[in-house]
């Protein structure tokens, strides 16, 4: 029921969605505007739990235009925290819609649009990646600069030209390295998937650029820029990107980097998460 065809429809504004779906939020949660939001990415399960207290939780599948999770080790919810730090109120959306799961790009960035209604100014987009610097080892986290978006989609439609300088807001990535000097910085290149790219489409990332490859994050950021978001993005590098080590890539493997650094990206995404 909560899954409707509404985004499916041509017709539809998204934004109408997105804001019902933020009407339906402020009712389940008793939190009438929230501020910042968080997009946990593959690792990042468990990273919001140090955040501060959770006042709400709720099924995604029951928010309108959201659709349940496809892959396993993400989580269907979407939680309400009071931030221990500030008062303010966090968004965190345990999950999130991939451009390869074939449902259209209206419902991977139905969750940004959502909090954008939902009061958020601020989203913090993470994900679990491949890196192309061998000096990152499986568990670093790495500040997103800027992207490539290799898709070639847009979330947006019709001429609305949408300027992306500074994206990745450098005041929020000098708020993230005042808590942690050490973070390095990267561009992410977002390829389609849902494969791994192929040694030779990773050096291409390389000679382009990039220095992260995966397969989120760029489209929703977009989004966020177009209903006025500052964008905060970071990537776990879960595996050296195809080719800049000697193993094969395996899931298995991307999601054992995600437990080990748990502790120390939950510690990381509060302490950031506090001073915006
Ligand atoms: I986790 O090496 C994770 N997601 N495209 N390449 C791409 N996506 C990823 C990778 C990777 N690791």
């Amino acid at each position: 029921m909560a899954d409707d065809a509404r985004l499916d429809d041509p017709t539809t504004d998204p934004l109408a969605v997105a804001a019902d779906a933020a009407a339906y939020l402020a009712e389940a949660t008793g939190v009438e505007q929230h501020d910042v939001a968080l997009v946990l990415g593959s690792g990042w399960g468990g990273a919001a739990d140090l955040l501060g207290e959770t006042v709400a939780e709720i099924a995604a599948a029951d928010v309108p235009g959201f659709a349940a999770p496809a892959v396993v080790g993400h989580v269907g919810t979407i939680r309400s925290i009071r931030i221990a730090a500030t008062g303010k109120h966090a968004l965190v959306l345990g999950s999130r819609t991939h451009l390869y799961e074939g449902k259209g790009v209206r419902r991977v960035v139905h969750g940004v649009r959502t909090a954008a209604a939902a009061g958020c100014t601020t989203v913090v987009l993470t994900n679990g990646c491949g890196g192309l610097d061998p000096s990152w080892a499986p568990g670093t986290p790495v500040l997103i600069s800027d992207h490539i978006n290799l898709t070639t989609v847009s979330p947006l439609e019709g001429a609305t030209f949408v300027d992306l300088t500074d994206l990745y807001a450098s005041r929020l990535r000098d708020v993230a390295r005042e808590v942690d000097p050490t973070l390095d910085e990267g561009v992410y290149v977002q390829f389609r998937g849902p494969h791994y790219e192929t040694p030779a489409e990773v050096r291409m990332a390389g000679v382009l650029g990039g220095s992260l490859v995966g397969m989120s994050t760029t489209i929703e950021a977009i989004a966020a820029r177009h209903v006025g978001m500052e964008v905060l993005g970071i990537s776990l590098v879960t595996n050296l990107a195809a080719g800049v080590g000697a193993d094969a890539l395996s899931h298995e493997e991307v999601l054992e980097a995600g437990r080990a650094a748990g502790p120390r990206i939950s510690r990381l995404l509060a302490d950031i998460v506090g001073r915006i």
